[in-house]
């Protein structure tokens, strides 16, 4: 049975798009216009978070970016995951570093820039945020292995999750990487699946 892989261009399903092209597995994807209220209510009764990413596998129904590309690399990339327990905790902490760390401050200053009405923006949250992001770049660029994979010596779906919320957060702008984290950064850009994604929009 075909992957079910529901999402959207520019939305935090944009990593396990990414990740269902570095797998290489076959799927079928549906666009979820959130903004239309029909396509949206149609949505619910599928993934009733009427969030995206969502993934259907077999009996498997399941949300959440990170979550989802744990699964699709143990099971369909074996490459980018690891049979080291000691591996797989640094792909654990990474991810969530990522997600829970970084991105949330990407996501303040996403928010008090282009989501949020006019009136209720707030200039300390956006500089509060761009700030964190560089403190939590910086981190990134002491914190990467000698290898210049998040993992040691093997590029791994943790560096795929990481330089998702990266690409967000320099989009976000008033940040940068330093040297090492760049030259970590641009392969993965120059990975044919993350050009695949981003001439997609
Ligand atoms: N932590 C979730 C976040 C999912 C999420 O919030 N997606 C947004 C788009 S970026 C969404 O579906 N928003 C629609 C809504 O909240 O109804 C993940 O990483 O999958």
């Amino acid at each position: 049975m075909t992957i079910q892989f529901y999402g959207a261009p520019m939305s935090s399903s944009g990593r396990t798009h990414l990740m269902l092209e570095e797998c290489g597995v076959g799927y079928e994807y549906t666009r979820v216009n959130l903004r239309d209220a029909e396509a949206k209510a149609a949505y619910l009764a599928i993934n009733p978070t009427g969030k995206i990413p969502f993934l259907i596998d077999g009996d498997l129904r399941m949300p959440e970016s990170i979550a989802i590309n744990f699964y699709l690399a143990e099971t369909y990339a074996p490459q980018l995951w690891s049979t080291d327990a000691k591996d797989r905790a640094r792909i654990y902490a990474w991810s969530l570093w990522g997600i829970s760390t970084l991105q949330h401050e990407a996501l303040r200053v996403l928010h008090h820039t282009m989501i949020v009405p006019a009136e209720h923006r707030s200039t300390f949250e956006v500089e509060t945020g761009k700030k964190n992001m560089q403190r939590y770049l910086d981190q990134l660029e002491t914190q990467l292995p000698a290898s210049g994979f998040l993992v040691p010596d093997k590029f791994t779906v943790a560096d795929l999750n990481v330089a998702s919320v990266v690409n967000l957060s320099i989009a976000m702008g008033g940040v940068r990487l330093g040297p090492k984290g760049q030259a970590w950064f641009d392969p993965i850009k120059a990975r044919p699946a993350w050009k695949k994604i981003a001439a997609q929009g």
